[in-house]
């Protein structure tokens, strides 16, 4: 019943089950795979797809006859397992290069470079079938703001937004971008930090249509917010082009936990939120293991994320047919009053309705609101005793 299946869509990163437990304060403690490695693993445990970053495919310091190499190769591996690549993006962060970021950069040789590296893992995303490339602007930002001016820096963010668009349409690939925003790690403050942000940014540019969002479960965390409503913001203005779930204690260091370990509860209302509304795209899981794990654990850890999301989603199911709950969602969305028709668009004659009515203040203030009791039931539903 909680097995994955492909028509789910739940996908990981060569970087996330390929993570060999680095950390500020010690080196790596899993051998490192390859990349054709991973994709067996990830057929084992029955993941949908694959996404990746130019270099984790693909070594920085690559010949195009190694290039070409790698990809026959991972091409092979995608073919014998069937998994396929729905998303790429560009490692615009690990190299000396972007160490004061790359398209916010006051430099314009880096910028430019940051362009020129974009554009070609635009090309290897497309030549493997990605047709979401997801932006994460880890390095854009400050440690100071005595660096930069914001206002110049978003300009040059936009301009390469701007940019790499029109070179998506001048290739005629088909291609939508989506933008990640994070509040801090790697960098001290990393501009556009919340998904909100990054949706009024997307109204700026030249070819928005093309542009959406990929909000991660703890990045919005981290900033101590409410993912859900940043999901459902992007959901309603139609900019929710991928999705990044994992798991995040807010106010600690970037955990990247296996999904829905920490939060269930947050975890189980944004599977419902991604299930009633019927998102269609991947479910990218952008996390890795603890780094205790070896790889028979580093497979529990992937298992885990897809089997919890299975979970959810069948206790989403029982939240929507359980009669207790959707009584008491009745009577608390019951709409009875008169005023339903009017509280919509403005018409003079609605508003002079409105100003005439003597409101009974008391009367509003004193309807039921069993909120206690509909979320003591959701407890108990995700506890399993109901
Ligand atoms: C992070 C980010 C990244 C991005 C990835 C894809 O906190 O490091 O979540 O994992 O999602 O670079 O662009
Ligand atoms: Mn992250
Ligand atoms: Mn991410």
């Amino acid at each position: 019943m909680y097995e994955p299946r492909p028509d789910h869509k739940f996908t990981f990163g060569l970087w996330t089950v390929g993570n060999v437990g680095g950390d500020p304060f010690g080196g790596p403690v899993r051998r490192r795979l390859s990349p054709v490695e991973i994709v067996a693993l990830l057929a084992e445990v029955g993941a949908y797809g694959v996404n990746f970053h130019d270099n984790d495919l693909v070594p920085i310091d690559a010949s195009w006859a190694e290039r070409e190499q790698i990809v026959s190769e991972f091409e092979k591996a995608l073919d014998e397992t069937g998994l396929v690549v729905p998303m790429a993006t560009t490692n615009l962060f690990s190299h000396p290069a972007f160490r004061d970021g790359a398209f916010t950069s006051g430099d314009s040789s880096v910028r430019a470079y940051a362009l020129r590296k974009t554009m070609d893992a635009i090309d290897l995303g497309v030549e493997l079938g990605a047709t979401t490339y997801v932006f994460w602007g880890g390095r854009e930002g400050v440690e100071t703001d005595a660096s930069k001016n914001p206002v110049v820096a978003l300009q040059h963010y936009r301009e390469a937004m701007n940019f790499l668009t029109g070179y998506v349409k001048d290739q005629g690939y088909d291609l939508r971008f989506a933008l990640e925003s994070k509040p801090n790690e790697p960098r001290a403050d990393i501009y556009l930090s919340t998904t909100g942000s990054m949706l009024a940014f997307i109204g700026t540019l030249d070819d928005s249509e093309m542009v959406g969002v990929n909000p991660e479960v703890a990045h919005e965390h981290m900033a101590g917010l409410n993912f859900l409503h940043h999901v459902a913001q992007a959901w309603s203005m139609e900019k929710l082009f991928h999705i990044d779930l994992n798991d995040q204690t807010p106010g600690r260091y970037d955990q990247d936990l296996r999904f829905g370990s920490v939060s269930i509860k947050q975890a189980f209302f944004l599977v419902k939120f991604l299930e009633d509304v019927g998102y269609s795209g991947s479910r990218h899981f952008d996390a890795h293991a603890y780094r205790t794990a070896d790889y028979d654990d580093v497979k529990a850890f992937a298992r885990g994320c897809m089997r919890t999301y299975l979970i959810l989603k069948e206790k989403g199911h029982e939240f929507n047919v359980d009669p207790a709950i959707q009584a008491l969602l009745s009577q608390i969305n019951a709409d009875d009053g008169p005023f339903s028709s009017l509280v919509g668009a403005y018409t003079p004659s609605g508003a002079q309705t409105l100003k005439e009515f003597e409101f009974d203040r008391d009367h509003l203030g004193a309807q039921s609101q069993p909120y206690e009791e509909l979320d003591q039931l959701t407890i108990d539903l995700l506890l399993g005793v109901r």
